[in-house]
């Protein structure tokens, strides 16, 4: 008899086939000759989905409700995940079975997985962690649940336009996005505003009553989120807001249809778009109600799948534990404050008990314009109640504050959750830490500066919540899905292990030596810096040599990244070029990108220099080679618009240099170091953030270090910084400035760029002057190392060797030993 697979869970050629084109008939409705790209796309993602979604009940349905195991719940307000297709054939291992099936169309594997608009749903560095963190979760076989929101504008679309940041919505959903399952079923009612009352109840107990002012339903929407090579399939719930039915009714019957109208914009509103800010605090009202909004539908469906099994609360902390992705979702602790006390009728100690010993809370940055501090006055007007509760907290642990140190007023006014003033505000920092079992760092020296600095009254009063868990990066999509070239190789030595198991790199210094091995090492980085020039030309118009030294700068435009001091370095180049015609230089290529905040007027400004200087020096005939090719020049520079995941996948894998040069003390970690380095990427650096751990992994000897370390930053600003003196005693340094000023990269506009130049000169708050001469030092032993191509190659080998410690895995190891207490669950398939 023929065995006929299953259409929706063969993992065969010839079903997969027959699922492709019977996905394109039936939901795309087109037949072969009038199909898009786009609709092969689709019906190769519904294909894809289709066998996520067996493995996805029996992940959720059949293990973790069946046996009941303590489960993850991340809270975030921000998840980069990048495109699907991709990471998701690799991950159940179809990726090679899709290739076969997908040349029926005409077109191939890789024109499908580009019509994919990636879901933008996060800033930087905070977001895509969250992403790589429930790769590694699923990988590991551990539950786990990621809750956020299902914002309908993702991070805007960044174009340039004369050299200026343009911002374009993200209408990520305008094609349908075939990875999502909605379930109105699930859907929450979530409330704001109004007023409290107190009562008594029927057992003569003192109780407050909410009255709110409105109701906003959220509705999840569930992407399956499937690890690498395993069944467990984790889901991500993001929520979306709804009018409630009240408000649509109204919308009909009242006289006063406008403002019924008005109401149900208020509800759509919640979720519309993703806040561009990135690191920049702005204490606006819509921002708290996504925030409560998302943080309140969760902990409502986190009670409720716990009721279906309890109705003890004490066992709460044993079945669920909650991470706090920055102080985004810290309102948490009082809405679980207020589930427990006014929605279970729990007395208030054993509430907080509980909520104690079911939250963590991470924390993602030092700088202080970037710390979320509500005012009283929209906090109360929004979530009255949770006000009430955090007074209520805030007086608990205050009187035991005082308790401990009767003396001193200073230290109680420094922990308060409320910063007392003329406009007072609600530390949603302070209520993390207070909330919280457990408090972490994301870097070394993150934690040391968190325990010793901004946290540090709270370290004194409770060390033992305190612990580091330096970040990590999947090595599934930035190894095997973005650098497949750089995988196989890999694999082709050492064989799959790595891929579960980072630290199985290590392996690969035994081949450092290895003739054949080095020139194929060589030869995949070549090609991956061929595929970049390609785009650069299409892109950007810019004729770039492959041959050149790519030095790449990519991350959000912030003063304290420095892109300025690389642009310095640029502009240094470009004048010892013009200076020295004839100069034996190192050819390089310099690219940057990055998104700047819309209201972030100076990094605005710095994209716009880094084009002027760009157009200055890639049309200067003098740093071209005369008589040669358009792209044998020995400087260009490159800024990519738009960057996001998708675009990090193409430059990772053709970087030569990673530029990781922020002020130190300031980066929190980054994790695009880390994906640099395991691209075979050799790091410039300062002492900041992940950087140093990378360093002392891949070797001193195969790390450029340059620049002040933060205790000499911290003397530094102590003693009086003077940026004037080194402008005045730098003549490199003057004349670059002075060019920025006189308008050489600006047609003569000598006002263009006055704030950058003014800024430095007078503040130079990132102490990039102070930094400028160590950097062009080092700059000049990196082009010097790049010309012993064989010591080079060694160098990026080892670098890429050397980097197992920084896989997502690791990192999410540690957090479920140390912080979650959770364990590997392994899904069974019988067939
Ligand atoms: C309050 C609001 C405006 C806001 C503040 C900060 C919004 C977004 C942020 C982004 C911060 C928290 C962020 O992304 N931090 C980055 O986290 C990465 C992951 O831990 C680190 O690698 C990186 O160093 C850090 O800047």
């Amino acid at each position: 008899a023929i065995q006929v697979e299953d259409d929706r869970t063969g993992m065969d050629v010839e079903t997969l086939k027959r699922a492709f084109f019977d996905n394109l008939y039936y939901i795309q409705a087109k037949d072969k000759g009038w199909a898009t790209a786009h609709d092969y796309y689709m019906a190769l993602a519904y294909t894809v989905r289709d066998r996520l979604l067996h493995r996805w009940l029996k992940t959720v349905e059949q293990t973790y409700f069946k046996k009941d195991v303590k489960v993850v719940c991340y809270l975030s307000a921000e998840y980069l995940i990048g495109r699907q297709l991709g990471k998701n054939l690799t991950n159940i291992g179809l990726h090679d079975v899709a290739r076969q099936v997908v040349q029926e169309s005409g077109y191939d594997l890789y024109d499908l997985m580009e019509q994919e608009d990636e879901p933008g749903l996060g800033n930087g560095g905070l977001g895509r962690l969250a992403a790589c963190f429930l790769d590694s979760l699923s990988t590991l076989e551990i539950p786990a649940i990621g809750y956020g929101i299902r914002y309908e504008y993702g991070i805007f679309q960044q174009v340039i336009r004369d050299g200026t940041q343009v911002e374009v919505p993200d209408r990520w959903l305008r094609f349908g996005n075939p990875w999502e399952i909605p379930r109105p079923d699930y859907t929450m009612e979530v409330k704001f505003g109004g007023h409290t009352e107190a009562f008594t109840d029927e057992q003569g107990r003192y109780q407050v009553r909410w009255i709110p002012e409105r109701t906003v339903l959220g509705t999840p929407y569930d992407t399956p989120m499937v690890g690498y090579n395993s069944n467990t399939v984790n889901t991500l719930r993001l929520w979306s807001a709804k009018a409630s039915d009240e408000f649509n009714l109204q919308i009909f019957n009242s006289g006063d249809f406008a403002n019924a109208v008005a109401d149900k914009v208020f509800s759509e509103n919640i979720t519309k778009v993703l806040y561009p800010n990135d690191n920049n605090y702005q204490g606006r009202e819509l921002r708290l109600q996504q925030q409560y909004f998302f943080v309140s539908c969760s902990l409502q469906d986190i009670i409720r799948n716990f009721l279906q099994h309890d109705d003890n609360f004490d066992n709460f902390p044993n079945k669920f534990a909650l991470q706090i992705n920055d102080t985004h979702p810290t309102i948490g602790v009082a809405e679980l404050m207020r589930l427990l006390v006014d929605e279970h009728q729990l007395g208030w100690d054993k509430a907080w008990d509980i909520t104690q010993k079911t939250f963590g809370f991470t924390n993602h940055t030092l700088l202080s314009e970037a710390l979320e501090r509500w005012s009283l006055s929209i906090f109360g007007r929004l979530l009255p109640r949770h006000l009430e509760i955090i007074f209520e907290i805030n007086q608990r642990f205050l009187d035991e504050v005082r308790a401990k140190y009767p003396q001193d007023i200073e230290k109680v006014a420094r922990l308060s959750l409320i910063e007392e003033g003329a406009d007072k505000r609600v530390r949603m920092a302070h209520l993390a830490c207070v909330g919280s079992h457990a408090i972490n760092g994301v870097a070394a020296l993150h934690t040391e500066l968190l325990t010793h600095d901004l946290f540090r009254d709270f370290y004194e009063l409770f060390p033992e919540k305190f612990s580091n868990k330096t970040n990590g990066v999947t090595p599934r999509r930035w190894i095997l899905v973005a650098n497949s070239k750089l995988a196989l190789h890999i694999t082709n030595k050492i064989g799959k292990g790595w891929i579960k198991n980072l630290e199985e790199l290590k392996q690969l210094e035994a081949f450092v030596d290895d003739q054949e091995f080095r020139d194929q090492w060589r030869q995949i980085k070549q090609e991956n810096k061929q595929d970049l020039a390609e785009y650069i030309l299409q892109t950007n118009g810019i004729h770039v040599d492959p041959n050149s030294l790519f030095d790449i700068q990519v991350k959000r435009l912030h003063e304290y990244k420095r892109q300025l001091l690389n642009l310095l370095h640029v502009i240094t180049l470009y004048n010892q070029i013009k200076q020295n015609p004839h100069a034996d230089v190192v050819p390089r290529t310099v690219i940057f990108a990055g998104k700047a905040a819309p209201g972030y007027a100076m990094a605005k400004l710095i994209i716009q220099l880094i084009n002027s200087v760009a157009d200055v020096v890639n049309n200067d005939p003098d740093v071209g080679v005369r008589g040669s090719v358009p792209e044998a020049s020995r400087l260009k520079v490159v800024f990519l618009a738009n960057y996001n995941v998708a675009l990090a996948q193409r430059i990772y894998p053709a970087a030569d240099v990673s530029e990781q040069i922020s002020t130190a003390g300031k980066e929190a970690s980054g994790t695009s170091n880390m994906k640099f380095a395991m691209n075979g990427a050799l790091t410039i650096g300062t002492l900041d953030g992940a950087n140093i751990e990378i360093r002392d992994r891949v070797g001193h000897e195969n790390f450029f270090l340059f620049g002040l370390t933060t205790e000499q930053v911290s003397q530094m600003k102590a003693q009086g910084y003077h940026p004037w003196d080194y402008y005045n005693s730098n003549p490199q340094l003057k004349q670059a400035i002075d060019q920025i000023a006189s308008g050489y990269f600006s047609k003569g506009d000598r006002d263009l760029f006055k704030p950058l130049v003014e800024s430095l000169k007078n503040r130079d708050d990132y102490l990039l002057f102070a930094d400028y001469q160590s950097y062009i030092e080092c700059q000049q032993q990196v082009s010097e190392a790049y010309r012993n191509q064989d010591k080079w190659l060694r160098m990026s080998i080892l670098n890429a060797a050397r980097t197992g410690y920084f896989s997502s895995d690791r990192t999410i190891r540690e957090y479920a030993r140390d912080i979650w207490h959770v364990q590997p669950v392994p899904v069974i398939l019988e067939d």
